[in-house]
């Protein structure tokens, strides 16, 4: 596919991992100074480039959108002739080996729209460099593998900007006669310029302190606008915890005076993990009880501990080249996923992490763009921020870390950091490292980085009584993804445990490789055939197929001691009934109900469990289980168990609904489960058709002292067509339309409904006098969400894609990345009837015909239609 893109001229060029060149030449110093205004920014970058090695190319400096006005080389100003431009990048002929080589640029960051470089939001000037934004800000080797150490001198109007923050540790400051001011910063570690950060504006901060481990006192900073001030207390307590949980679990050490964070309005993502200045998306900063939900505030602790870890995991060692992504960030989100698991409670959140895992990732390895976690090519690296390089990455690690125990694996990271510091590494340096410090092979297991798709475990259990033993028969098999045709046999750490019915326990829980592509592993000692928990705790991320009965799946949501697989027993006895519906067969809907009673009843539960293990399979990921996806179907039949799980069990869902009410401002785990538990009994009470449903909703909405009670109301009354519906969505847009990020969540509830009108809805929505494309998260509120809601953007009628893809032809001229993102959700059309799949690919071709389309939208649509 990327061979056939390459040959066509109009498509942009592909990059190749196995292209990689070491740098031509380095450089170790680089002095920035900064004229900083909104309208017309001035940068004067002075670097000292050394040749690196023996060779007579030129000195080649990444450049996007920009033009030297000057450049010097070891102070003399260069003639014109002396150097040009190739594809955006200044190439200069330079007669030694060392020389200092000086640009002169010019910027406007208010009119930078696409968000990378140096831009404006909400009257600060910030910048977002990673992957390739440097470049939009100066001429440089804008690769991660040319580590330099920064200084930089930031000049500003001292009213609209009395705030300039860049990486590392701050230094002098001073007044100009005119108004400006001016501030020194010096990162003493040598960087990528992709972790370049600076900031200027009108800000408050909330300082903290932390000591490390070693007694070196750090200051801490949260800057926001000073009416969000008393917003950032969550996310302060979050970075401490934070850098006290990387000192604990892995010997991490903070290591610069101060730790800077700032929230900007506007972004692309979540967050940003430049050097001792991170930079956040403001909805993963800010959070008080009246705008956030629970959702919102493990949000911003799992956030701020990602982009706080990535200062080891990325920024102390970093990766050679983008094809290496997922060695920092796969093994970052491991990292955050720990640290979340260790604050609140590791059962739930194993489950949110996997439901996640399958919603994204398994989505993206089954259709076009599907890629192994260290891809082989890309025409853009902003594409290649996805579920595989993020969420993949991560189960590749948390594989190893249970292959290696916890006392071998943090020997092989011991080794990992402390032979790369300071290093620009690979995957394979990661793999190596944990090989020899963990003491394993993992030959066969570095297949995970180089084969797309997920596995499909077939697992088949026979029980022989007269020699009282049982096999277990496993079958392995990775489905083809473009480019990669026959797959190898993978190494898959399946944890498994074989229950006896009568005793309702286990012969222990077992750890066993599935290494071959049929396998056979022999259990002695069961006088009676036992029932199957595997893949427990989700120890691979792989699809598991069983010959497991309605009735062993019982049985496992009754008494399996894992919490994962006894979820996992619930989702599936819920699966088989709703799939097998849809096939026409009439599969026994009463162990469902059951098995949601038993668990409601037994107070040793876990409320956050109960209420996770009770909520339906998604649409989506019922869809994932159809050879076709039907969504009316899908819909049809979801619709009706929810409504005889709502009816049948309604006295228990209004004794929880009125008995668990926690204290809406604490966030413990228990007051955190006592209101999802809540949530999920309103939804059922509602969905049960109770003629009192939508004023109990409304009244929750209205009665709610937090956000999490009140957002949930909202929601449920969404999917409906009572009254309550349009007072409740007026009232939430009356008291919030102030607070952008509160806004957001009206426009995110509306897109997200489960209602026979949302199509309409947010064609609406998306002419509101509120709605802009200027702003990445008002956008991801709308469409994003909307493209989630399988039965609305799937609508019959094709008019779900046409909106989705009118808003990234749109985007696109604004800001490509964030439009890219909105193109996958078309190009599933594999998986749908050929009247959806022609609409889609409709669609695709319409965006693809697009005068002047961005590299990001060309390589995501064209992709998407092969
Ligand atoms: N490293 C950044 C992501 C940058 C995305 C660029 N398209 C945030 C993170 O993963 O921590
Ligand atoms: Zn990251």
């Amino acid at each position: 596919m990327a061979d056939m893109l390459s040959t066509n001229a109009a498509s942009p060029a592909v990059i190749r991992r196995t292209d990689y060149r070491p740098p031509d030449w380095l450089v170790p110093d680089v002095a920035l100074n900064f004229d900083l205004d909104p309208a017309l920014t001035t940068v004067r970058a002075t670097l000292t480039v050394t040749r690196n090695g023996a060779h007579t190319r030129p000195l080649h400096l990444d450049g996007d959108g920009i033009v030297p006005l000057e450049v010097r080389v070891d102070g003399h100003l260069l003639d014109a002739d002396a150097w040009h431009l190739e594809a955006g990048a200044l190439i200069i002929s330079l007669p030694g080996d060392a020389h200092d080589v000086e640009t002169l640029v010019e910027l406007a960051p208010q009119s930078n729209s696409k968000l990378m470089g140096l831009y404006a939001s909400g009257g600060l000037l910030c910048t977002q460099c990673e992957a390739e934004g440097f470049r939009r800000i100066t001429f440089f080797p804008d690769r991660p593998d040319v580590l330099s150490r920064y200084s930089v001198r930031m000049v500003a109007d001292k009213v609209r900007f009395p705030v300039l923050l860049a990486n590392g540790d701050p230094g002098d400051t001073g007044d100009l006669p005119d108004g400006r001011h001016w501030a020194q910063w010096t990162d003493p570690f040598p960087k990528p310029c992709y972790l370049f950060a600076l900031v200027a504006g009108d800000l408050a901060c909330n300082a903290d302190r932390f000591v490390t481990m070693s007694g070196r006192a750090v200051r801490l900073g949260i800057w926001v606008r000073e009416a969000d001030l008393p917003r950032t207390g969550h996310a302060m307590e979050a970075l401490r915890n934070s850098m006290a949980w990387d000192e604990r679990v892995y010997g991490r050490e903070y290591d610069l005076d101060v730790f800077n964070i700032v929230a900007v309005a506007d972004f692309n993502f979540g967050a940003m993990e430049n050097k001792g200045l991170n930079i956040f998306n403001s909805r993963y900063i800010l959070a008080d009880p009246e705008t956030a939900t629970d959702i919102d505030y493990d949000g911003v602790e799992a956030v701020v501990a990602h982009e706080y870890f990535h200062n080891w995991s990325g920024n102390r060692v970093t990766c050679r080249d983008w094809f290496q992504l997922s060695l920092k960030e796969g093994f970052t989100v491991f990292r955050d996923q720990s640290f979340s698991a260790d604050m609140g409670s590791a059962a739930v959140k194993r489950i949110e992490d996997v439901r996640i895992l399958r919603a994204a990732q398994f989505q993206e390895d089954q259709g076009p763009l599907a890629h192994p976690v260290r891809p082989e090519s890309y025409m853009e690296i902003s594409n290649f921020y996805t579920a595989t390089i993020y969420n993949k990455g991560a189960e590749l690690i948390r594989m190893i870390a249970l292959m290696l125990g916890p006392d071998r694996f943090r020997a092989a990271t011991n080794l990992y950091f402390d032979r790369h510091d300071g290093q620009a590494a690979t995957c394979e340096d990661f793999v190596r490292a944990m090989e020899e410090g963990g003491g394993i092979d993992l030959s066969q297991f570095r297949l995970w980085y180089e084969q797309a798709g997920t596995p499909h475990v077939r697992a088949l259990l026979h029980h022989d009584p007269a020699t009282q033993s049982v096999e277990l028969h496993l079958e392995q098999a990775v489905p083809p993804t473009p480019g990669q045709g026959g797959k190898q046999p993978m190494a898959i750490p399946l944890r498994v445990a074989l229950f006896d019915p009568a005793t309702r326990a286990h012969h222990g829980d077992e750890l066993l490789m599935l290494t071959q592509a049929r396998q056979t592993f022999r259990f002695t000692g069961f006088a009676t055939a036992p029932i199957l928990s595997i893949n427990r705790g989700f120890s691979a991320p792989v699809i598991v197929e069983t010959n497991r009965s309605q009735q062993d799946l019982a049985f496992l949501s009754a008494h399996d001691d894992d919490p994962f697989a006894r979820y996992e027993a619930v989702q599936q006895l819920m699966v088989n009934v709703l799939i097998g519906r849809i096939a026409g067969q009439a599969v026994d809907e009463d162990a469902v109900i059951a098995a949601i009673a038993t668990m409601i009843a037994d107070s040793t539960l876990d409320p956050a469990f109960i209420a996770e293990a009770a909520r339906l399979p998604s649409e989506a990921y019922l869809g994932d289980q159809m050879a076709q996806v039907d969504p009316d179907a899908i819909h049809a039949v979801r619709d009706a168990l929810q409504q005889r799980i709502g009816a049948d069990l309604e006295p228990q869902w209004r004794a929880i609904h009125a008995a668990t009410k926690a204290d809406g401002f604490a966030l413990s785990p228990a007051a955190k489960g006592a209101r999802k538990l809540r949530n999920v009994a309103l939804h059922y009470l509602v969905a049960s058709g109770a003629s009192d449903g939508p004023a109990i909703a409304f009244a929750q909405f209205h009665d709610a002292d937090n956000m999490t009670e009140r957002q949930a109301a909202l929601a449920t009354l969404a999917n409906g067509t009572s009254p309550e519906r349009e007072a409740a969505l007026d009232i939430f847009h009356h008291r919030y339309g102030g607070d952008a990020l509160t806004l957001d969540k009206w426009f995110q509830t509306q897109a997200f409904a489960v209602h026979p009108d949302t199509v309409e809805l947010v064609e609406e929505l998306g002419r509101h006098k509120d709605f802009t494309l200027a702003n990445p998260n008002r956008v991801r509120s709308l469409y994003g969400a909307f493209a989630g809601n399988q039965w609305a953007f799937h609508h019959g009628s094709g008019k779900g894609y046409r909106l989705v893809a009118d808003c990234i032809i749109a985007l696109d001229r604004l800001n490509p990345q964030t439009a890219a993102r909105l193109v996958p959700p078309l190009g599933r059309w594999k998986r749908f009837d050929p009247a959806r799949a022609a609409s889609m690919r409709g669609e695709l071709e319409r965006i693809l015909a697009q005068p002047g389309l961005s590299k990001d939208v060309t390589e995501q649509a064209g992709k998407s239609l092969d």
